[in-house]
């Protein structure tokens, strides 16, 4: 569980070049981070993750878009 506070605060720490959006790239650059965010999503790897929810045509995740798939797994406090 997290709150949307943790959640902000994570998603920021991943969001290396700090464009608003996550990439595969820095998903990968954190495996620590992408853990949380794949236990508390419920999807295990950061590719089925940005297929899932990523709307951008660059295929990077924006923090609504994160935080609904935190809801959707009913992970968000
Ligand atoms: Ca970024």
């Amino acid at each position: 569980m997290a709150t949307e506070q943790e959640l902000q605060s994570l998603f920021d720490t991943l969001d290396g070049d700090k464009d608003g959006k996550v990439s595969i790239n820095e998903l990968f650059l954190s495996p620590g981070l992408s853990a949380v965010i794949s236990s508390e999503t419920g999807i295990s790897s950061p590719q089925e993750l940005l297929s899932r929810y990523a709307s951008g045509e660059d295929g990077s995740i924006t923090f609504e878009e994160l935080k609904q798939a935190v809801k959707n797994a009913s992970n968000l406090t």
